[in-house]
């Protein structure tokens, strides 16, 4: 993918603050601090589009980023974050589960896992409630790059006995080192072409 632009649209938290698009839209979904962000800015070339932080919760709205006038990437805040104030963070389940649930122009989901976390419930309901509105998921194991290449290996095949899964459907992927940029963004591609 030759990425010619990339710019920020938006942030929302309900439906009438998402923006008005019948682009094909990808969004990125996983726990608090596991690298959504870095990961974005990485299929994209950019250091800095999408703010990434060492403070876990630190992106709490819906951001929209539109590629190259023709797609859509969304980064959504991260769940599961002890310290993010009880108030806030009951919010986040029905922000993120509105948007995918009533989003029009949504192809597909990036889901990411910390490659060195076993899958929580947090996770297995995350796949549930995809699978439940048929939303095509990739899933990424990241941060592989905080592994030797055995140790990714062995955490791989645990990760999709665990979850009951294909290892051909998850993609092993480090912001750090760039692994797996290519096969992400061809699983991408494929979800943006699909309709
Ligand atoms: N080593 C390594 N560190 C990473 C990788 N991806 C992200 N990080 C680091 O993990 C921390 C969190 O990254 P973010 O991209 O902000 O994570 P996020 O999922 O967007 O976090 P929230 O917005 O708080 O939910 C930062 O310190 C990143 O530098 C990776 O692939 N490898
Ligand atoms: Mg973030």
């Amino acid at each position: 993918m030759i990425i010619k632009s990339a710019e920020f649209v938006t942030s929302a938290v309900r439906p009438s603050q998402y923006p008005i698009s019948d682009l094909p839209e990808i969004a990125f979904a996983g726990r608090s601090n596991v690298g959504k962000s870095s990961l974005i800015n990485t299929l994209l070339n950019r250091k800095r589009l999408v703010k990434t932080s060492s403070t876990p919760g630190r992106t709490q709205l819906i951001n929209f980023f539109n590629i190259n006038d023709s797609f859509s990437f969304v980064d959504l805040p991260g769940y599961g974050y002890a310290k993010v104030p009880a108030n806030i963070r009951k919010k986040w389940g029905p922000m993120i589960e509105t948007y995918l649930s009533t989003r029009n122009n949504l192809k597909g989901v990036v889901a990411i896992t910390d490659i060195r976390r076993n899958p929580g419930q947090e996770e297995f309901d995350l796949f549930d409630w995809l699978a439940h509105y048929n939303i095509p998921t990739i899933h990424v194991l990241t941060k592989a790059d905080k592994l030797s290449k055995t140790k990714q290996a062995a955490r791989h095949n645990f990760i999709a006995e665990s979850m009951s899964k294909s290892k051909e459907n998850q993609i092993l992927f480090s912001a750090k080192s760039r692994q797996g940029k290519k096969d992400l963004w061809d699983a991408v591609e494929q979800l943006i072409a699909y309709f």
